[in-house]
């Protein structure tokens, strides 16, 4: 008997697999897309957490190659964006020599998990042959009108020195640094992402995503439904325009207030309040939204000039506030303090009076100590419209309101446009060239990829220019237009744009044509799996949507949803549930690990630590208990492989359930259990060999059930078994219930009433049978003479004796 040798098995299996691919596409095998999110190749390399993730879709796709699909299962790099660029500033290297150093350590632990990924479609998204599409998708959409330029305050991250998108700021802090966000006003790219904000709201529908996700993109495009009213400003012949979700309480506006960047703010000032309003809106700027939104106490300034409520002719106050948002809605509100709360704090505050216009039980409340915010009652102090219901009224107000020529119904979303520039030097240049007489010109697709000039000062300028700007025979050029000197732009995008479609240049990544051909894409697309952490539940998943049906629109591929089904893994933790990072010291690399107990191990122990849905605190120690049951199975089917032992009906129950319990957890993603089950069966397995055999068809049954988890051990056993095949040619192995119907009844088995043993027998059994089976079972106790056998059927044996 030869004893497990891991080191051995994986070496000789990872070289044989090299040879001898076990996922081949024969084009008559279904195909099933399996794809990781790419890692991003910083210096840290890889820890146990990156491996969970990569684990589990492995697993999935040798599932699947099981159930005689050809898998595309592809791996790449992302590796374009700030913490690459801030790596090697760091580290005083090139991001692009260092950015290829990773990626060559990162490749190497991956490759140690053994995934059956297929190294000829890696895709690295810093590739010039990559970028050029990323460019090339960026042109289609200036030419569609999605690509725009604006001048805008934007989010500034003063320690990265570069603009974020709103979706990178975290509570008013940097995603990437943890810095406080604050307000740039530069020119920036902007891509029409709310275009497609309705599609990317409904289309949600068609997906088998966790309900969480969806809720999380739902809520990101925050469609809401009201109504625009017009307020005229007292004295002038000018308005204002407010959006409102709660038209019903248009009676109850007691002020107005106007975000402090509304292009009227600084005109309603009066000489009285002008330098107060100065201040204030100079004050406001230097805040990010998200303080904005979340501020402590509310602060305004009257601006001095009042509007008249189009609907009773009530003179309202006109205030500042920051709590209204510039970027939203028409960036002027008219206050309810009766029924909103953040109006009731600002008119309590700066004692603005409070109508209420809802009654809850028909009765209005003496002294409000809280706005009354459900749309449920009767209305009050409202002309006309007193005695309706507000729940009706609130659906009914916009039109109300257009027929009276007051305003309109509207529709107005969460969703920003997207902010695309970057004013970093690594990523991929904005293929548009300025001209003083053309404008913005994009640079012809046919010239693209517009490479990125190599430059020795990459550092961020903190100017509001990117490095590039600094580069005069870089920007120097000509119109592609009218042929006159022209510049170039200087901003790069943002780290979002190659993970937006990568996953489409996968299956054809040596196409120089086109970013995918068609056939190709109706071939092997859409994604039919996507793993990968649940922080990317926005931002890139809701950019992967938009690029998507933006192809689709354009025609380059038919399908516009990218991925069918999605599965978010937790994270892996340290001890006490802190994150593992370098600055933590608390990271645990796989490199030991693999090793030590070898990568089958490592592959079980990771989706045992935890059902992988969830965050799971990493202990190295309890990878011991895999490695035992690695072992154990392993002896097990050394010491019965020549054996030979005929299946029993017990077996053939057992075999049956157990490949129940595995495919059903397996097809729930219950993947801890599916390895609590596999040493459950294999203790159970251990039990019956201590007295009896076990059968071929059972062993090999468990090891292709194995396989897609410890794919090293199972092709080994196989291998031993006889079989000159790979154990992935195999079909998953099915059950049939009827055959795992308890048939079988134990037994006491008693010397004179006295209880000296069990037997378990099938309950068809005849007298005989149980009676012979009994004596077998208490043999070396029947030591006199035996007067009496008795049985009472399904109960009881009784060797009466003397
Ligand atoms: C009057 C009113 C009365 C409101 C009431 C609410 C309750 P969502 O669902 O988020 O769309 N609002 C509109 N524009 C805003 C802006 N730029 N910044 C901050 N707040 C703004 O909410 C829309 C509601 O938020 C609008 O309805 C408006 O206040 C406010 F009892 O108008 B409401
Ligand atoms: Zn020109």
């Amino acid at each position: 008997e030869r004893s497990y040798n891991h080191r051995e098995i994986e070496q000789k299996w990872r070289k044989h697999w090299q040879e001898h691919p076990v996922n081949v596409n024969d084009n008559k095998k279904k195909k099933y897309y399996c794809l990781d999110m790419f890692p991003y190749p910083s210096g840290n390399g890889l820890h146990v957490g990156h491996w969970r993730g990569y684990v589990i879709s492995d697993v999935w796709s040798r599932y699947k190659m099981l159930h005689n699909y050809y898998v595309i299962h592809p791996m790449g790099w992302d590796a374009f964006g700030l913490p690459a660029e801030n790596y090697a500033i760091k580290m005083g290297v090139h991001p692009e020599k260092s950015t290829n150093e990773n990626i060559k350590n990162i490749k190497r632990q991956i490759q140690e998990i053994s995934a059956v990924y297929d190294w000829d479609m890696e895709v690295n998204t810093t590739d010039p042959e990559f970028y050029k599409w990323t460019q090339w998708i960026f042109v289609k959409m200036f030419k569609e009108g999605l690509a725009y330029e604006k001048e805008m305050p934007i989010n500034w991250c003063p320690s990265c020195k570069t603009g974020l998108a709103n979706e990178e700021v975290v509570n008013g802090k940097c995603e990437r640094c943890g810095a406080d966000v604050t307000k740039k006003n530069l020119k920036q790219w902007m891509l029409k992402i709310t275009k497609y904000a309705d599609r990317l709201l409904s289309d949600l529908d068609k997906l088998d995503w966790p309900e969480k996700v969806k809720k999380m993109q739902a809520d990101w495009i925050g469609k809401s439904q009201g109504a625009e009213v017009d307020f005229a400003i007292d004295g002038t012949d000018q308005k204002i325009t407010v959006y409102t979700t709660r038209p019903d309480t248009l009676h109850g506006a007691t002020f107005m207030v106007l975000a402090p960047e509304h292009a009227m703010a600084k005109e309603l000032a009066t000489p009285k309040t002008q330098e107060a309003v100065e201040e204030y809106i100079y004050q406001s700027s230097l805040k990010s939204s998200v303080d904005r939104l979340q501020g402590k106490e509310k602060t305004g300034v009257f601006t001095g000039s009042y509007a008249i409520n189009p609907l009773n002719g009530a003179k309202v106050p006109i205030w500042l506030s920051d709590y209204v948002l510039a970027d939203y809605g028409t960036g002027a509100i008219m206050c309810v303090p009766a029924h909103d709360d953040r109006d009731f704090e600002f008119a309590k505050k700066f004692e603005i009076p409070i109508i209420q216009v809802i009654a809850k039980d028909g009765k209005e409340i003496e002294n409000m100590t809280e706005a009354y915010t459900d749309a449920v009652g009767t209305m009050i102090n409202s002309g006309e419209w007193n005695g309706m219901e507000s729940a009706t009224l609130k659906k009914e107000a916009p039109a109300m309101i257009e027929k009276m020529g007051i305003g309109r119904a509207t529709t107005n979303y969460k969703l920003r446009d997207w902010v695309f520039s970057r004013q970093r030097y690594w990523g991929e240049p904005i293929p548009i060239v300025h001209c003083p007489d053309c404008g913005a010109v994009p640079v012809p697709e046919e010239e693209l990829p517009l490479l990125l000039p190599k430059v020795d000062s990459y550092q961020p300028t903190g100017t509001g220019e990117s490095p590039l700007a600094d580069i005069d025979e870089w920007v120097h050029t000509t119109c592609p237009c009218c042929g006159k000197p022209a510049k170039r732009e200087t901003n790069t995008m943002p780290q979002w744009a190659g993970s937006s479609w990568y996953f489409l240049r996968y299956v054809d990544n040596k196409n120089k044509e086109e970013l995918v051909s068609k056939e190709k894409a109706n071939q092997y697309l859409p994604v039919d799996m996507y793993i990968g952490g649940v922080e990317h539940a926005v931002l890139h998943l809701l950019y992967s949507r938009f690029y998507t049906k933006f192809l689709n629109d354009i025609g380059v591929v038919d399908f516009d949803e990218p991925f069918i089904k999605l599965f978010n893994q937790g994270m892996i933790t340290g001890k006490n549930g802190i994150k593992m990072s370098k600055s933590k010291g608390n990271v645990v690399s796989p490199d030991e690990l693999v090793r030590d107990y070898g990568c089958d191990s490592l592959r079980l122990y990771e989706l045992f630590v935890g059902p992988p849905e969830l965050d799971s605190e990493w202990d190295d120690r309890g990878i011991d208990g895999v490695y035992r049951f690695i072992k154990k199975f392993w002896n097990l089917c050394q010491s019965q492989m020549d054996k030979d032992a005929k299946e029993t009906p017990e077996l053939v129950k057992i075999r049956h359930r157990l490949i129940k319990d595995i495919t059903t957890r397996l097809e729930n993603f219950s993947l801890n259990t599916v390895v609590s089950g596999f040493m459950e069966y294999n203790n159970k397995l251990n039990d019956i060999a201590k007295t009896g055999g076990i059968d071929k068809t059972t062993l090999e049954t468990f090891v292709i059930l194995l396989s897609p988890f410890a794919p090293h051990i199972a092709e080994e056993l196989w291998s031993d078994f006889g079989h000159d095949t790979s154990v992935f040619e195999n079909e998953w192995p099915t059950y049939d219930e009827s055959l795992m119907v308890d048939n079988d009844i134990e037994i006491p088995v008693q010397i004179n009433g006295k209880t000296k043993g069990t037997i378990v027998i099938s309950k068809d059994a005849s007298k005989d049978e149980v009676i012979a089976k009994g004596k077998e079972a208490i043999r070396d106790k029947l030591t006199g003479n035996v007067i009496k056998e008795i049985y009472v059927p399904g109960k009881i044996v009784n060797i009466v004796m003397k």
